[in-house]
């Protein structure tokens, strides 16, 4: 059985680690109180976006009810995630960001 798949672990050898890490949607949700220019600035500090970019994908929440602001790995996407949030609340808005697993 020594070609059978895993028949390496039985050899007790290391097997190559071909998964790639899982993925995360960062979401940002729309309200109806939050300032459209600080949606804007939210989206320029945090996620490296240029005034137009930023401006779209405002939009894009403010009409659809949810968008999203980038895709990183699951460490990256719970900061994001913290840093927005903290950064909402410090300032009074009640603008929500939040993260799902890539299908
Ligand atoms: N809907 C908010 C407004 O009309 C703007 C907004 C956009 C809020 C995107 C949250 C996210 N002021």
């Amino acid at each position: 059985f020594g070609d059978e798949p895993g028949a390496d672990l039985l050899l007790q050898e290391a097997r190559p680690q071909l998964k790639q890490p899982p993925l995360y949607k960062v979401l940002l949700l729309n309200d109806d109180y939050t300032p459209m220019d600080f949606v804007v600035q939210v989206l320029e500090q945090f996620f490296a976006m240029n005034y137009e970019q930023a401006v779209q994908v405002m939009l894009h929440v403010h009409t659809r009810g949810a968008g999203v602001c980038g895709v990183f790995s699951r460490d990256i996407a719970e900061t994001k995630v913290t840093q927005v949030n903290d950064y909402s609340r410090a300032n009074h808005h009640p603008l929500l960001c939040t993260m799902e697993a890539m299908p």
